[in-house]
């Protein structure tokens, strides 16, 4: 059975998407005049939020390196020699200190280098999840992979959203990622749903992959029985060591032909400008907030690596006549 087709088959009690989207009719929106496409996807970003409202997130890395996994483009692998050294899961006090600070900030997104959770190391991430919670901030954990019973866990303590990327188009999946399928993640998606958290899924572009894929991507998630309530774009930050570190910079118009395809396809999630965005001009943020992107990642790191700080991003709000929501 195909990848796509296992989450679709399996969730019967989900609701159909409102319609399905073919790879060539999302390759015709990338082709068309950068103009018209930002021009269409500015309408539907209209129709469905305040186009000058920007949601913000911050990131906290609980667990940091050491995962056993072989992505191509992670610091966190222990497959590749980079700058991250694995660290243990941060203890509770050091997390709700972090969280409280963070909390005029926006909600509060935890981020764990694994596969997916043992089960006594999920123990201490739902104590988390209750504890930020209790700060009356919205959650959202990334943990890898997870097994049958631990996503109602999640949801028993609280959890608003689970992160989890489809990353890149099932056919370029095993070009970037050996040790997992991307049908497994599909599998913790649909756990995910059937819990009832927010699915938050998204991926990378700039691997190397073709515009086909990135078409691809997007069609597998517009396509879920659900689409994502929120969609993280990540342009690749290549890091050194791994084996995407010489990647060439994708067209920054790609990018945000990228963003516009999702807003179109996926007209009332949020589209999270995420990783790379420090690399970006404010001018091409404009661009792909124009293009519907309303959402972002703030706070001067995002996992293991930078984000533009928070006085350039201020700045860039006010010179925009953006509010932050
Ligand atoms: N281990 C968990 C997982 O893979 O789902 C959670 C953490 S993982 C670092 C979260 C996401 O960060 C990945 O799915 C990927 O989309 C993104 N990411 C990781 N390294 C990146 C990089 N160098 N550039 C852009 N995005 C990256
Ligand atoms: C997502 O899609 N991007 C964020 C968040 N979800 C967890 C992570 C980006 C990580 C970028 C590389 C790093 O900092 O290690
Ligand atoms: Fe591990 Fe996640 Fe990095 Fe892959 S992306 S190596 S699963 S931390």
């Amino acid at each position: 059975m195909q990848a796509s087709s296992t989450a679709a088959v399996s969730s019967v009690s989900q609701s159909a998407p409102a319609r399905l989207w073919s790879v060539a009719e999302v390759l015709a929106l990338y082709e068309l005049p950068l103009m018209d496409l930002i021009w269409r996807a500015q309408g539907v970003h209209r129709e469905n939020f305040d186009p000058n409202a920007i949601q913000r997130s911050t990131l906290l890395s609980v667990k940091t390196g050491g995962c056993s996994e072989d992505c191509s483009y992670c610091s966190q692998s222990a497959r590749y020699d980079t700058d991250t050294e694995r660290e243990r899961l941060m203890p509770l006090d050091e997390v709700v200190a972090a969280a409280q600070a963070a909390k005029a900030k926006g909600a509060s997104r935890l981020g764990a280098a694994w596969k997916g959770p043992k089960d006594n190391d999920l123990d201490r991430v739902l104590d988390m999840v209750r504890e930020v919670k209790a700060l009356g901030m919205q959650t959202c954990v990334t943990l890898g992979m997870l097994k049958e019973g631990q996503a109602e866990k999640l949801k028993d303590a609280g959890l608003d959203y689970y992160n989890h990327n489809l990353d890149t188009d099932k056919e370029f999946y095993g070009q970037v990622i050996k040790t997992h399928t991307q049908d497994d993640r599909l599998d913790t998606l649909e756990q995910v749903r059937d819990a009832g958290i927010n699915v938050c899924s998204g991926g990378i572009i700039g691997m190397g992959e073709s515009r086909k894929n990135r078409a691809g991507l997007l069609v597998q998630l517009a396509n879920l029985p659900k689409a994502p309530e929120s969609v993280p774009i990540n342009n690749l930050v290549p890091i050194p060591g791994t084996p995407l570190a010489d990647k060439d910079r994708l067209d920054p118009f790609e990018f945000v032909r990228t963003i516009a395809a999702a807003r179109i396809m996926m007209p009332t999630s949020w589209v999270r400008l995420s990783a790379g965005r420090q690399e970006m001009s404010d001018e091409l943020q404009a661009l792909c907030f124009l293009a519907g992107a309303n959402s972002m990642f703030y706070g001067d790191f995002l996992l293991t690596t930078g984000n533009p700080d928070i006085e350039r991003d201020d700045a860039l709000f006010a010179r925009l006549g953006v509010k932050a929501i």
